[in-house]
């Protein structure tokens, strides 16, 4: 018999958990906590789901998701079957009055939320974790890229050092850096340090954060491949589709952007235009599970690599990259797996495979105690 999973509550949270060092800086922002804000699902059968969103854990702002969660989309939850999925998801990404205020945006790490809560829900009824409810795993392991070395609040040096440690002494067979300063030959020379260090074998790739316009880019364009990189992330502004379609045209590296988009059109027009190599989708900005798929499966179709962007720090995304054929890696970062059951686990740079029934989202009863914040 299978248990009964009608919803009889939605109970919104707010966590703030600290950064490695209590400070990280890339191009376009500063943080010292990532912000887990998301809900619990409470269902008739006594199956609890979890799902969040990650923000830079500004306390007003993770209060916009969480009162969007309670106010409008809780009320269209409350008595329907959490299984029912790709129907509610509809029903919350459709619902007029809301998607008049926010096609995209806040309502999409709302339902971001939910969403995954609810495929958490689905697959703890069908005791499976969500990878093998999702089709099963079509890899046998899956490449860890670390990013947790490289912030540009640190200076050339440690950012060398942090990578070499990463691949020499932890296993990771690739990093990525931040870029995008106002200094780009200082931007070049931290390149250079870190493939130094890193050696040949280990993949390189650089992140911009949006921050460089297209003539900056095309200035450093021509070295990049001297220091073998990988790809060049978010060179420019994330709306900038036509600047993304001639950088495409005119530099040898090959451009990784996503992050910042929230719908399925989005990721189609820069897809169809030409102007993305490495597809970066996160399931915390595009609302969730549902439309990440969605996204995956366009990718593949253009036959091009997912490596998505990390918004859940990658408990969610492990299942979805195991279960994904067009996932090809999957960044990690640290921050936040001990608030979980069954926190991510990278051994020898590649990503140990979930074992436990759900989305890899149920946290540990300290979890809420330690970095909770008031709604
Ligand atoms: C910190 N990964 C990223 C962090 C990171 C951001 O601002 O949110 O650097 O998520 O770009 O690729
Ligand atoms: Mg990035």
């Amino acid at each position: 018999m299978l248990p009964d999973t009608t919803i009889t509550a939605v109970e919104p949270f707010i966590l703030h958990v600290p950064v490695t060092g209590n400070m990280i800086q890339d191009s376009t922002h500063t943080l010292t906590h990532w912000g887990v804000v998301g809900t619990r699902v409470r269902t008739a059968g006594g199956i609890t789901g979890y799902g969040f969103s990650g923000t830079h854990a500004h306390l007003a702002s993770d209060r916009l998701i969480t009162s969007c969660i309670s106010d409008s989309y809780a009320p269209l939850l409350i008595g329907q079957d959490a299984c029912d999925v790709q129907r509610l998801w509809s029903a919350l990404y459709n619902c007029a009055p809301i998607q008049w205020v926010g096609r995209s945006g806040i309502t999409h790490l709302a339902i971001a939320a939910v969403d995954t809560a609810l495929w958490d829900i689905k697959a703890k009824a069908s005791e499976q974790p969500l990878w093998k409810l999702l089709g099963g795993a079509t890899c046998s392991r899956l490449e860890a890229y670390n990013t947790d070395g490289g912030w540009l609040s640190l200076d050339s040096q440690t950012v060398a050092d942090n990578c070499r440690r990463l691949v020499e002494s932890e296993g990771y067979r690739g990093v990525k850096i931040k870029i995008g300063t106002d200094d780009p030959r200082a931007d070049l020379k931290r390149i250079e340090a870190v493939r130094t260090a890193i050696g040949e074998h280990a993949t390189l790739a650089v992140d911009c954060n949006g921050r460089w316009n297209l003539t900056t880019v095309l200035s450093v364009a021509p070295r990049l491949p001297d220091f073998d990189v990988l790809w060049v992330e978010e060179p420019l502004f994330y709306d900038d589709l036509p600047g993304h379609v001639r950088l495409a045209q005119a530099m040898l590296t090959p451009i990784a952007l996503g992050e910042q988009l929230y719908t399925l059109d989005s990721f189609r027009d820069f897809i169809a235009a030409g102007a993305v190599h490495w597809v970066q989708p996160d399931m915390t900005r595009l609302a969730g599970i549902t439309e990440w798929l969605r996204v995956a499966d366009l990718a593949l179709a253009y036959h091009l690599p997912v490596v998505p962007h990390v918004g859940d720090m990658g408990q969610v995304h492990v299942h979805l990259c195991y279960a994904h054929p067009a996932a090809t890696r999957l960044e990690y970062i640290p921050w936040i797996k001990d608030c979980f059951e069954e926190p991510i686990v990278v051994e020898s740079g590649y990503y140990v495979l979930p074992q436990l029934p759900g989305a890899g989202t149920t946290f540990r009863p300290d979890a809420v105690e330690r970095y909770g914040m008031e709604l």
